[in-house]
């Protein structure tokens, strides 16, 4: 026979299960302690199924301070069930809390790199003297990095020392290389205008070819003074009456747009070059500045050979004008006043930031 629990021991059935449900810290213990007490064999069902030996008045009492004490126990339970709800709350918000007054992160602004600028410029400076700007592969052919240059193939720049070779041949069999100067895209535009010029010739008229070809250019040379890539501009003017005093005209201008001064003078001493005849180096004095009263050796240059006019795809009877090259990386360190060219590819910060 079942004991009868009296009210007290209601009373402190309650208590247990409150007393339970405060040390459950997980939900999932909390459901383990809710069926000791309100599951099917739970103390509370145990109490009712004792319900069935009492007399018919003491069974309604009984059973009424049964469900009053069932009903505390569910009360506790949820009250229990709120209160982990909450603290799993609270901890969450608090892993995830934002200090909202906190200052933002500087963003720090980028600039771009000096050799940029100057390419930048140099384009700009040259399109305003009517100069279309030409780009193009850097990959070339022996065609259009030498032969067409009239560079003849015992060329000490052909050696395997002074040119990168990929390993693929073009039609003609030769090994692709990295293109050595920008005198290739020159090629390339003048050969795709010729067609275009024997048109205008063909109804009495001559049109001219005005291009610069700014870009990377590739050797095999590290030092101080070399990098294994660098940039070049090269300029083609070619038409029916360009001589080298247009030359002298242009890169005059050039020099004192380029470098925002009219302080300057400019040298040409007679060289060889096999893609120009007559050919010359050009140095350039700032009579002010840092840099004033020594002449610097800025460019190669001459009036375009006229087996090079002919492989264009143009009668050099018609046309004639000059061409230059210039190194963009020397350009930019006399500009901006660098004194070793390995600094422009490191891409040290502390350098860089200084052209933002
Ligand atoms: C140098 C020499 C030079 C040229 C480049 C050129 C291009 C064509 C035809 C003829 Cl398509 N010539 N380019 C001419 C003379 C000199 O550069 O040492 N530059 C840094």
């Amino acid at each position: 026979m079942t004991a009868i629990a009296e009210p007290s021991d209601l009373t402190e059935l309650v208590h247990s299960a409150t007393q339970r449900f405060a040390r459950s810290d997980t939900p999932a213990d909390l459901e383990n302690a809710k069926a000791q007490f309100l599951g099917k064999a739970g103390r509370v069902t145990e109490l009712m199924k004792g319900l069935g030996q009492l007399g018919i008045d003491e069974k309604k009492s009984r059973g009424a301070a049964i469900n009053q004490a069932k009903q505390a126990i569910e009360a506790a339970l949820n009250a229990r069930r709120q209160a982990l709800q909450d603290a799993e709350l609270a901890q969450q918000l608090q892993a995830e809390a934002l200090d909202v007054s906190l200052p933002g992160r500087a963003r720090g602004m980028g600039g771009l790199h000096p050799i940029s600028r100057a390419w930048e410029r140099i384009e700009q400076v040259f399109a305003s003297m009517g100069f279309d700007v030409a780009d193009g592969p850097e990959i070339e052919s022996d065609w259009f990095n030498f032969t067409a240059l009239n560079n003849p193939p015992n060329h000490p720049a052909r050696s395997m020392q002074d040119t990168f070779y990929v390993d693929l041949n073009d039609e003609q069999g030769q090994p692709y290389c990295l293109r050595t100067h920008t005198s290739p895209m020159q090629i390339r535009y003048a050969t795709a205008h010729a067609k275009k010029h024997a048109a205008a010739l063909a109804r009495g008229e001559m049109s001219e070819i005005r291009v610069i070809a700014p870009g990377r250019t590739y050797r095999v040379d590290n030092d101080a003074t070399h990098s294994p890539m660098f940039h070049q501009v090269e300029g083609l003017w070619l038409g029916e009456n360009v001589s080298f005093k247009d030359l002298k005209v242009t890169y005059l201008n050039f020099c004192k747009a380029f470098f925002e001064t009219d302080e300057l003078s400019l040298r040409f001493r007679p060289s060889y070059f096999p893609f120009t005849e007559p050919s010359a180096e050009i140095d350039i004095q700032f009579s002010s500045g840092p840099l004033a009263g020594k002449w610097l050796e800025v460019s190669g240059s001459g009036q375009v050979h006229p087996q090079v006019v002919r492989n264009m795809g143009l009668d050099p009877e018609r046309f004639i004008g000059f061409a230059f090259g210039s190194g963009i990386d020397r350009l930019a360190m006399l500009r901006y006043g660098v004194n070793d060219l390995r600094l422009f590819f490191e891409g040290d910060i502390r350098f860089l930031s200084q052209f933002r």
